[in-house]
Parts: structure tokens; C-alpha cells; sequence
């Protein structure tokens, strides 16, 4: 068919869309719709897609306005968006129209999706979390906007090594073709200080003037945020930097070019890439700009949006309620102490209560690496009137500790804003609690240790009522009927409900539960699963050139690569069932249950024990996969480039998924609620999320192991004064690190480092868990075995995942915390 037979259409609203796509072919892309390729196709239908949410999304800014409700923002320095084409169509109910305009132009939609790259603006669960908040606030309709920055490289593109197999990294230029999903607005700038001078009035008053130093532009980047179901379409302003004019023109006159342009690729850096470490911060100048940077001109967009409903500036509170993702936004909590007290003139202790009532903080995580410290000489130098305001806080907040605590120093010293060493440093986090109104952790266990091992100071301070939890969750959306379209119209034709009920209403899951035992339904699910694994094996084929048996029970752990998520546990569990199965004969061997394993994941760059987790996966996969014993019962994979995408290819696929953190690491996880919304069951530790998963679908459909929070530190403690060796305390463990010695996965010694982690301080208990880690798959494999059974187990783990829809997590933080009602964009 050519485009001009489709324009022939009978369908009342193809030929709209038909017409649409090839204006854009024509006009936007000047290309002739004729020998287009499916990157035209997709950057075609993505502008046409883009049409109809500027419409809403301009209709829902407007309402918003006249309507002034109070307003949530969501300041993240991370949005993990992936593709957003597939969702914008589901979301808009547009899926079948474009499927079929795009089929009778010649292209298959599954192919044109794929040709849109990842929006990757975050390293891995707080990104990705932020992602899901945007989805469910804006389909539950609710005014709420995210604030971000656009990095001109997202998280960096991993490569492997083919010598050696170790990681490598390339930057990840996302913006290369433009972005049809942001609108400019150039018009939308603010003037942002860095350095120069800060003075007090020396009135009494507190307030200072702060001039001089070096201004940058920071320019507002529109992405639409459609509702599913709704025409409610809201906002994430991601801001880039500027120089403030093209370049020093006084240098450039006096000759000097190379000082001329210096000063203005200072300011561009400022947005150029994403850090890509998460949990260990470096205290780098140029993070600490991009965090002022972002906050001061969020907070800039804010007051000129609070101005504009001519209310006093007391009532800023009550139409402004600011969530901090992390403590990466915490320089916002004193930026706008700074406008208030400096620019507003509010006195003091007025001010302060504007700001506490104001802020919200969410933790992530309770590792010490990841809390953010800031030296005080770089705050000075940087943000010198932010650093005076940071002292007075201080000030101020340790006289009233005092007076509640007289004569404890060293419960000031623990309080203090201001650690003190060589040179002083300034605890962020801190800082987010005394600022916020309320300060919460992201699942029960987490929350728990937030108040006893992070604030227990704050929380005799404060009262137990400030510290609270939401649980973590994720979007049914994309995590579900996008990412495994199959398993969705099952679920739509058993529970007899239309597919959009149940995605705003994900306990209605819980309507599988009575036909578990239904023998038909038990196929058609299993079916599904079948199919979503040789879509997988396909795509691994395709890439990797390897076959995969999608018979084979299919395990999988895909998330960033760090110590405390133990995949090291796992590779040497891997190596474990490698070696059993070669001491077997070939008849025992036929009894054993076949299994594909599946690795994906980001080391950080400078993260050596990470990186060198992922070459011996690697390595040893080479050897396992060529192994004519043993290939026809376990092939091992590491996936490249984990992303999104790919993640959306994985999650479905999966029989079981692995969750091992050491207990008390991991704060939440998302992805294990991901795997069990498609029905792939849990192997985990009793941690984070996984502790609540278990609660919902039942300890017997769950695989638990290892030991509990309150025996690590007891362990780790005897670790160091009474180290037994790894032969006493596992004898299975110490013969699989004898084997990597060995030298069979790689010769010279290249892993003693990564195995000394283990044999040495084992900070993250692996001997003391590997045992029943090993039992515990031998478990699964008992009950993969009974296939009936294993069937039933996944439609009831799917069945009772209702909780961890991220609706519900938005709802609890728009009632309990910020005070924000939902606002329907209604037709005029
Ligand atoms: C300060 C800098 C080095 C830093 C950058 C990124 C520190 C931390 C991070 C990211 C942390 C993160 O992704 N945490 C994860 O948040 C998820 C969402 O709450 C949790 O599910 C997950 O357990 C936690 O590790």
C-alpha cells in the first residue's frame, strides 16, 4: 500500500491521523513519506502524538491556574523516564488508531516504538520512582509538577569488553536527534549566582545582600506528563544552563579568547551530565552547583507562580507543599530561606515557619557512603550567603536543643548541622529534617531504621508523629500493560472488568484469586509466560548471538551493581550449580531443572569491586555456555546496557527474580514488586519491600533466606574480632572461591580482590548466608518442579500486588503529607 491509499481510509478518525503522521513526514521531517525508514515513522507519529498532548496539557495548565488549588512539587535530580511514546499512546487511548494508521502506511508499531531512545536522566530506583510518581499523580489527576534538570548526557551507555570481559563505558548522547516529548521556553529564564560576596545588614534582622560572583542562565524544558484515562496532562520542568551572555566580551576585546569562552562553558557544564554514582557521593564542586542550580531556579518559578494569586507571602505554605527526593535538593530548604528572609523581608522566625511548613523529605537509603557532606570552605566559596544562613539555622535550632536537653554537648555535637573535622563539613541530611514538616522512608523496615539508626536524636527531639512511611510503588501502567500487553488482556477477559478499571484500581487483581484452580485459566497464564520468555530469547539471540531454551526456569537479577545487592552472592551460587552439575553423570544430570540465568546492570565508574563483579559474570558465563556437559542445563547471561527498555523486556520473562540485599541495606526495591506484578515469584532476603511482598501474597509464595536485620551487626562484629575462617563457617562456599583461584573464569589472580571482599572483612555477610542462600534455590527448584502448582503460586503472587501500585503511594503522599486535592480539567 502506498500513503496515498492509506489517506483513503474509511475509518472516521484514521484518516485524521493518517494525514497528521504524513504532515509531520512531509512538513516537520521535510521528508517524502515514500522511502521513509521506521525512524521517520516513529519521529512522525511521535510529533503527531505530541499535537494532541499539547492540547491537554496546555487546557490543564490553564485550569490549574484559574482554579489555584495548593500545588506539590516533586524535586528529583534524577527522572528515569525510558521510551514515552508507547506510553503516551496508552495513556491517550490512542493505541489501536496509531497501531492501524501506521500498519496501513506500512509500518508494524512494535518496530517504530523501539526506535526511540531512553530518556535516561537517573541511575536506578530513586529515578525510576520519580518516574512512577509523575504517571500516577498525573493520572489521579492530581497538581503536581516535577522539577529536574536536563542533562545533555544521561546514564552512561555500557559496553563489554569483548578482550576481557569488563565493563566500559560510552556517554549516552540522548538528545542527538531532537526530543519531540520537550517544549523550549526560552522565555522562562532566571538568573542564577554562583560565588561572589555575601553582607550582612548587621540590623539584627538577619538578612544580608548577597552580590557579585558569576550569573547563569538556567531555561525552562517542558515535558508533557499525560494522566492515563484523564485529559489531565501535567508538567516536569527540567532546567538546562546558559551563559548569561554568549561570552566575556570585555576578555574578548582585550584579546584574551580562550578567557572570553571560559566563563560561558562553565555555565553550559553545570547541565551536561548526569553523576553516575549512586550511594557513594565525592563532594565535587560542580555537584554541589548542579544542586543549587536546580533548586534556586525551581524555587524562583515557584514564588513567581505563588505571586501571581496576589495572596501574602504568610499563606506560601498553604499553596505550595515541596517534596525533597533525597537530600540532593536539600540547598532549597535554605534557598528559600534566603528569598524570604533577604528579598520578601520576612522576619526571621516567620520565615522558618514558612519553610517547615513547606518541605517534605524522603530517605532512600541508610548507608553512611551515600549521606551527603558538604565542606564548609566550598559552601563558603560557592554559596557564601547560604553558608551564613546555614550557621544561623544552627544556631538557632541547637539553642532550642539546649534548652530541651541542658548541659547534653554530645547531643549537640550529633544534632549539629556542622560536623566537625578537618575541614568542617555540613550534614545534609540534617538539614532536610529540621526543614521539613514531616521526614519519611520508603518501606516499613526502612522507615523503621531511618528513626532508630539515622535521626533517633530527632525523633526524642521532634516526637515519633514527624517521622512516618509510605511504601514504595510502581505504575500497573507501564509496569504491566505496556511491558506485558499479553498477561493485561488476560487479566481484563478473568476478572470481566474493562482494563481501565483495574489499572487505577490494582486491588481489583485480587479477583484472579477464585480462578486459581481453574485448569484453563492455569494454561492460558502459563502460555503467557511462555511466550514473554521467547520474546526474551529472541531478543538475546539477536544480540548476543546465544541461544536461550525458553524452557528453561528463567532467574533473574537486574538492578545497579553494588556490594550490599550482593550479586556476588549470586555469580558464586551460579558457580555453585555449574560445579555440582559436573560431578554429576549424565543420567542424574537429566533429573536436575534446566535454568537460564539472567544478569543485568551498571557498575559506577570508578566502583572497582563493582566492575570487577561484572568481568567474572561475564567470564564465567563464556565458560559455562560452552561447556558441553553442562549447556543444556544452565547457560548464564549478562545483558548489556541494563535500561527501562530493557527492563520491560526482562521483567515478564522471569520465573523467579533475585532480591539479596544483606538485611537492612536495600530501603525499598521497586523492581521486586515489578516482577511479582507479572508473576514472576521472589527469591530475596528478608528486606526492604520484600518483607511487605511477602506479607500481601504469603510467605509460601515468597523464597526466603538468610538472616535478619538485627544478627548483621552481631555478625559483622565478630567478623572482625573472632573471624572464622570461610571452611568452618561454609565449606560449599570456600570450594567455589577455590574454583575462581583457580584461574578457570580467568587467570593471573584477576578476582582475589573481589574474592578477598568475601573471605576477609565479608562486610555483607555472604558466608554466613550462603548455605541457605543455596538451600533456598534448591527449593525453587523443587517447586518449579510441580507445575500446577508453580502456576498457582504466580497467579496469587500477581493477584495480591495491589498495594504496590504507586497510586496508592501518591495518594498517602498527597493527603497525609502535602494537603493537595485532585483537580479535574474539565471541557469547556
Ligand atoms: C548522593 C549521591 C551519591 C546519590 C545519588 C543517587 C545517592 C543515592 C542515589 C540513589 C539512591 C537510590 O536509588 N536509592 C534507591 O531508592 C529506591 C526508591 O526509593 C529504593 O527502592 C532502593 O532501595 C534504594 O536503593
Amino acid at each position: 500500500k502506498t500513503w496515498k491509499d492509506a489517506m483513503r481510509g474509511v475509518h472516521s478518525e484514521l484518516p485524521e491521523v493518517t494525514k497528521s503522521i504524513v504532515n509531520h513526514v512531509q512538513t516537520s521531517l521535510a521528508r517524502a513519506p515514500y522511502n521513509l525508514d521506521d525512524l521517520g515513522a516513529y519521529q512522525a507519529a511521535a510529533l503527531s502524538v505530541r499535537d494532541n498532548l499539547i492540547v491537554n496539557w496546555n487546557s490543564t495548565q490553564l485550569h490549574y491556574t484559574r482554579k489555584a488549588p495548593k500545588r506539590a512539587y516533586y524535586l528529583s535530580l534524577e527522572f528515569l523516564m525510558g521510551r514515552t511514546l508507547s506510553n503516551a499512546l496508552l495513556n491517550l487511548g490512542l493505541q489501536p488508531t496509531y497501531s492501524t494508521s501506521l500498519s496501513n502506511l506500512g509500518f508494524a508499531l512494535e518496530d517504530v516504538l523501539v526506535q526511540e531512545r531512553d530518556a535516561a536522566l537517573g541511575n536506578g530506583g530513586l529515578g525510576r520512582l520519580a518516574a512512577c510518581y509523575l504517571d500516577s499523580s498525573a493520572t489521579q489527576e492530581l497538581p503536581l509538577w516535577g522539577y529536574g534538570l536536563r542533562y545533555k548526557y544521561g546514564i552512561f551507555q555500557q559496553l563489554i569488553n569483548e578482550h576481557d570481559g569488563s565493563q566500559l563505558e560510552a556517554p549516552d548522547p540522548w538528545l542527538e536527534h531532537q526530543n519531540p516529548w520537550e517544549l523550549p521556553r526560552l522565555d522562562v529564564t532566571y538568573e542564577i549566582r554562583f560565588y561572589g560576596s555575601a553582607d550582612r545588614w548587621g540590623d539584627g534582622s538577619g538578612r544580608a545582600v548577597w552580590s557579585g560572583g558569576q550569573e547563569v542562565l538556567a531555561v525552562a524544558y517542558d515535558v508533557m506528563i499525560p494522566g492515563y484515562g484523564t485529559k489531565n496532562t501535567n508538567n516536569l520542568r527540567l532546567w538546562e544552563s546558559k551563559p548569561k551572555r554568549g561570552f566575556d566580551l570585555q576578555s574578548f576585546n582585550a584579546g584574551d579568547y580562550e578567557r572570553a569562552v571560559e566563563t560561558s562553558n562553565s555555565a553550559a557544564a553545570i547541565t551536561s551530565v548526569l553523576y553516575p554514582n549512586d550511594h557513594t557521593v565525592f563532594g565535587k564542586e560542580l555537584r554541589l552547583k548542579q544542586q543549587y542550580f536546580w533548586t534556586a531556579a525551581s524555587l524562583a518559578d515557584m514564588m513567581r507562580r505563588f505571586k501571581n494569586l496576589e495572596k501574602p507571602i504568610s499563606e506560601f505554605a498553604e499553596y505550595n507543599a515541596i517534596q525533597l527526593n533525597d537530600t540532593h535538593p536539600t540547598m532549597a530548604i535554605v534557598e528559600l530561606m534566603r528569598i524570604l528572609v533577604d528579598e520578601e523581608e520576612v522576619p526571621w522566625d516567620q520565615a522558618w515557619t514558612i519553610v517547615t511548613n513547606t518541605f517534605f523529605f524522603t530517605n532512600h537509603t541508610v548507608l553512611p557512603e551515600a549521606l551527603e557532606k558538604w565542606p564548609v570552605p566550598l559552601m563558603t566559596h560557592l554559596l557564601p550567603r547560604h553558608m551564613q544562613l546555614i550557621f544561623d539555622i544552627n544556631m538557632l535550632f541547637l539553642q532550642s536543643v539546649e534548652k530541651q536537653f541542658p548541659g547534653d554537648r554530645e547531643r549537640l555535637a550529633r544534632m549539629s548541622l556542622i560536623e566537625e573535622g578537618f575541614p568542617q563539613s555540613i550534614r545534609m541530611a540534617n538539614l532536610a529534617v529540621i526543614g521539613s514538616k514531616k521526614v519519611n522512608g520508603v518501606a516499613e523496615l526502612h522507615s523503621d531504621l531511618v528513626k532508630r539508626n539515622l535521626f533517633p536524636d530527632f525523633v526524642e527531639f521532634y516526637g515519633q508523629s514527624k517521622f512516618a512511611n509510605v511504601t514504595n510503588g510502581i505504575t500497573p501502567r507501564r509496569w504491566l500493560d505496556q511491558c506485558n500487553p499479553a498477561l493485561s488482556e488476560l487479566i481484563t477477559t478473568t476478572l470481566n472488568l474493562p482494563r481501565e478499571v483495574w489499572l487505577k484500581d490494582l486491588f481489583k487483581l485480587e479477583g484472579l484469586l477464585k480462578h486459581v484452580d481453574d485448569a484453563k485459566f492455569q494454561q492460558r497464564w502459563a502460555a503467557v509466560k511462555r511466550q514473554n520468555k521467547e520474546r526474551l530469547s529472541n531478543f538475546v539471540e539477536k544480540t548476543l548471538g546465544i541461544t536461550v531454551d525458553a524452557d528453561a526456569m528463567f532467574d533473574v537479577q537486574v538492578k545497579r551493581l553494588h556490594e550490599y545487592k550482593r550479586q556476588t552472592l549470586n555469580i558464586l551460587g551460579v558457580i555453585h550449580r555449574y560445579t555440582t552439575l559436573k560431578s554429576m553423570t549424565p543420567a542424574e544430570r537429566k533429573k536436575v531443572v534446566k535454568k537460564a540465568v539472567f544478569f543485568a546492570g551498571k557498575a559506577a565508574p570508578g566502583y572497582y569491586i563493582a566492575k570487577l563483579t561484572i568481568r567474572l559474570i561475564v567470564n564465567v558465563a563464556r565458560v559455562i555456555n560452552e561447556d558441553p556437559d553442562t549447556k543444556d542445563y544452565l547457560t548464564l547471561f549478562f545483558l548489556p546496557d541494563y535500561s527501562v527498555s530493557l527492563a520491560e523486556l526482562l521483567i515478564p520473562a522471569s520465573d523467579i527474580s533475585q532480591h539479596i540485599s544483606t538485611a537492612g541495606t536495600e530501603a525499598s526495591g521497586t523492581s521486586n514488586m515489578k516482577f511479582c506484578l507479572n508473576g514472576g515469584l521472589l527469591v530475596g532476603t528478608v528486606d526492604g519491600a520484600n518483607i511487605e511482598i511477602a506479607e500481601e501474597v504469603g510467605e509460601d509464595n515468597v523464597f526466603f533466606f538468610g538472616h535478619l536485620t538485627p544478627d548483621v551487626e552481631p555478625l559483622r562484629y565478630q567478623h572482625t574480632y573472632h573471624p572464622i575462617p570461610v571452611e568452618e563457617k561454609s565449606p560449599a562456599l570456600a570450594a567455589v572461591l577455590n574454583t575462581v583461584s583457580s584461574g578457570i573464569f580467568g587467570a593471573d589472580g584477576i578476582y582475589e580482590p573481589l574474592l578477598n571482599t568475601v573471605r576477609q572483612g565479608d562486610f555483607y555477610i555472604l558466608t554466613d548466608d550462603f548455605d541457605s542462600y543455596i538451600k533456598a534455590l534448591e527449593m525453587v527448584d523443587e517447586a518449579y518442579a510441580d507445575r500446577t502448582e508453580w502456576i498457582k503460586k504466580s497467579i496469587r503472587t500477581s493477584a495480591k500486588m495491589g498495594k504496590f501500585s504507586s497510586d496508592r503511594a501518591i495518594q498517602d503522599y498527597a493527603q497525609e503529607y502535602w494537603n493537595i486535592e485532585s483537580t479535574k480539567l474539565v471541557e469547556e
